[in-house]
């Protein structure tokens, strides 16, 4: 078992059309650029009520087992979804969404819950690498009652708000602003004073407004298809248009060094949009700060914050909007779906204080990751005195605490640095190689440049520093500050409000959610090549993937361990025909070892009985599924198993 086996695996698998393989219960998905015909009811059918395993590897099996899981057990399951920008994780979570609703006998709801492209519209974009990129995270609960979905809650964080202002080369603003201007009746586009999409600063700094396959105007009628369906008034429709008018004609006013606005025809039409008086927009935009900064950077940061602060409550709004007509009678069990965007391990883009929480949020996701597959399952081996030999994985602890560790992680000197009105890119940056030259995964640059390096899980980023940036992150901070958890900030001032509201900022939703209530499936989505191009296998970019998202020492505890843990009734119950037997057996460990021999040749190492619980596995499986037809190649039939005695 080495890379190249399982890089020959999944390729072999990628040219015959297979895109999806198991490492025992994770599901690899390689994105295979063209839709194949294999998501329709009578696949629905196939995986529902069907064990994993059973049928071969696909994404409505992991949806299955979720909602099986959660139906047994009556605990919340959580499906998480990673993967590099472009590998298909949207794509992933619409299909198990759209798996869950059909399943369902009244899909009134869940129909509602998947199909609407709001969200899209206004939080994906043209990014070099995604033509239909995702610029937040999503975690979406559905929740059951009996079995039947009953509402979901929606959650959005880590909304990209840079772009909302800037674009790199190729790319675009949010979907949203193009639909509008290409959709909306001439009668409406006069009286938001607006014109084509090349004459706005903040969206034609890419170059190209369009998207080649995308009709900008076709999903605008899908867009306000869909807001009918949600009920949003004709009103809400005009108010919501209303706002990114004027975030264009706010990205259209220009200083001309230090307070001079060369404006004036933009500020009265923002000003009209938006029922404010000029002169009040206009002190908004030229607020002076005691921070020290480049005065022009210091103006254009303020027009832009604006715009970026107007478009974060748009979108804010529309969540809990499109929340509230889907949002469940009661909190019941829920099946939730987590959408992260991808690391940015980009040198052509400019990384800063956005990226660091968006590799950080990943870096935490990774980590959480090692812990459940890798630390809790040897922690077992260990409490149930099972023959265990440790195996090494990369622990990314140090690089989490590098960025967020009391009292000198990144994010901290940030904090306190930000209380300072000395404080300058400059001291920031001091700060920073002073507590941090030593360590490994920190890189200070051979040159006096204002940035830093992290080496990622995912590989290493350089950050530029940029103060006025990142105080411009922060006055939005402030403005959601009301929205920390009571209780989470703590009394002591300014540093721990700044501080906690850096840390919800990032990573809130993961703690609280993720680590605490939920049983977790992971799925790792794949990018085999970065054409977009279904014919292309890579080997270079996907060993680069499979070793980065750790799925290789996934395989390597898979195959070693003992994936497979079963109850001692539970295995007597299930294979007891097998032998002849009608009588269940008392639950013992003996008992089953006694079945067993009579199954099977016993070879050590092939099974484990433990303390509380013992093992074995697909050979049994494929005795009793002898009649079905063959269990489906997957990475599984390396592994050996063990089960579980009922305390
Ligand atoms: V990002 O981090 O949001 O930039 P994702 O979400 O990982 O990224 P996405 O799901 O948007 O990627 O997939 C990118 C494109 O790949 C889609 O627009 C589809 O054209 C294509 N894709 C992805 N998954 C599938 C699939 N299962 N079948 C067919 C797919 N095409
Ligand atoms: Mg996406």
């Amino acid at each position: 078992m080495h890379e190249g086996a399982v890089l020959l695996n999944i390729k072999t698998r990628f040219q015959r059309e297979l895109i999806y393989t198991y490492i025992g219960s994770i599901l690899v998905s390689v994105n295979p650029y063209r839709m194949y015909n294999i998501y329709g009811t009578d696949m629905v059918l196939l995986y529902k009520g069907h064990a994993l395993g059973e049928n071969p590897p696909h994404l409505f099996a992991i949806a299955n087992a979720a909602y099986s899981k959660l139906m047994d057990a009556n605990h919340n399951q959580v499906i998480i979804i990673s993967g590099e920008s472009g590998s298909g994780k949207t794509e992933a979570t619409k299909l198990v969404l759209r798996y869950l609703a059909a399943i369902q006998h009244t899909s009134n709801i869940a129909q509602q819950v998947c199909t609407s492209p709001l969200m899209e519209s206004f939080g994906n974009a043209k990014t070099v690498r995604n033509d239909n990129s995702s610029r937040f995270g999503k975690y979406i609960e559905v929740f059951l009652e009996n079995g039947v979905i009953s509402g979901a809650i929606t959650s959005q964080y880590l909304l990209e708000k840079s772009r909302i202002v800037f674009q790199a080369k190729d790319e675009r603003n949010y979907h949203i602003f193009y639909e509008m201007l290409a959709g909306l009746p001439s009668q409406q586009k006069r009286a938001f004073y607006l014109q084509d999409a090349e004459t706005y600063y903040y969206l034609n700094q890419g170059g190209d407004c369009g998207i080649t396959g995308k009709n900008d105007a076709e999903d605008y009628r899908r867009l306000v298809a869909a807001m009918e369906i949600l009920h949003f008034a004709a009103e809400d429709q005009a108010s919501i248009f209303r706002v990114l008018a004027s975030i264009l004609h706010l990205g259209n006013i220009f200083f001309q060094r230090h307070e001079v606005l060369i404006s004036a025809q933009e500020i009265r039409v923002v000003s009209e949009l938006l029922q404010i008086s000029p002169e009040g927009l206009q002190k908004a935009i030229t607020y002076k700060v005691t921070v020290p900064l480049c005065a022009l950077a210091c103006f254009f940061g303020f027009r832009d914050a604006v715009a970026k602060i107007l478009y974060s409550l748009l979108f804010h709004w529309l969540t809990e909007k499109i929340n509230s007509q889907v949002y469940p009678h009661q909190h019941t069990l829920s099946i939730s779906i987590l959408d992260i965007y991808g690391f940015e391990v980009s040198d052509l883009t400019f990384n800063s204080f956005e990226q660091l929480c968006i590799n950080y949020a990943n870096e935490y996701l990774q980590f959480f990751f090692n812990r459940i597959i890798f630390r809790e399952e040897q922690e077992e081996y260990s409490r149930e005195q099972v023959l265990w030999q440790d195996i090494p994985f990369s622990d990314n602890q140090p690089c989490i605490d590098l960025v967020a560790a009391k009292p000198h992680g990144i994010l901290r000197i940030l904090d306190d640095q930000s209380c300072f009105p000395q404080a300058t890119d400059h001291t920031f940056l001091q700060k920073c190689h002073y507590h941090h030259v030593h360590n490994p995964l920190y890189i200070k640059p051979k040159m006096p440049t204002p940035e830093f390096g992290i080496k990622h899980y995912a590989g290493r980023v350089t950050y530029q520093v940029c103060f006025h940036v990142i105080f411009v992150h922060l006055v939005y901070c402030q403005q959601q500050v009301s929205a920390v958890p009571p209780g989470a900030g703590g009394e002591d001032g300014e540093v721990t409000k700044h501080f906690m509201v850096i840390l919800w900022y990032v990573s809130y939703l993961f703690l609280s959610f993720l680590l605490f209530r939920c049983n977790p499936f992971f799925v790792r989505c794949i990018k085999p090549n970065n054409l977009k191009d279904p014919r292309v296998f890579e080997d270079e970019l996907v060993s680069h993937q499979l070793r980065h998202s750790g799925i290789l020492e996934t395989i390597r505890i898979r195959r070693e361990g003992y994936p497979i843990r079963m109850q001692f009734d539970v295995f007597l119950f299930r294979y007891k025909s097998l032998v002849g037997v009608h009588q269940i057996p008392a639950a013992s460990g003996e008992n089953c070892v006694l079945m067993l021999s009579k199954l099977c040749p016993l070879r050590p190492g092939l099974y484990h009985v433990g303390v509380t619980k013992a093992n074995i596995y697909q050979l049994l499986e494929c005795k009793r599924e002898r009649s079905r037809h063959l269990a489906a190649l997957t990475l599984q039939r390396y592994t050996r198993m063990f089960f579980v005695r009922k305390r």
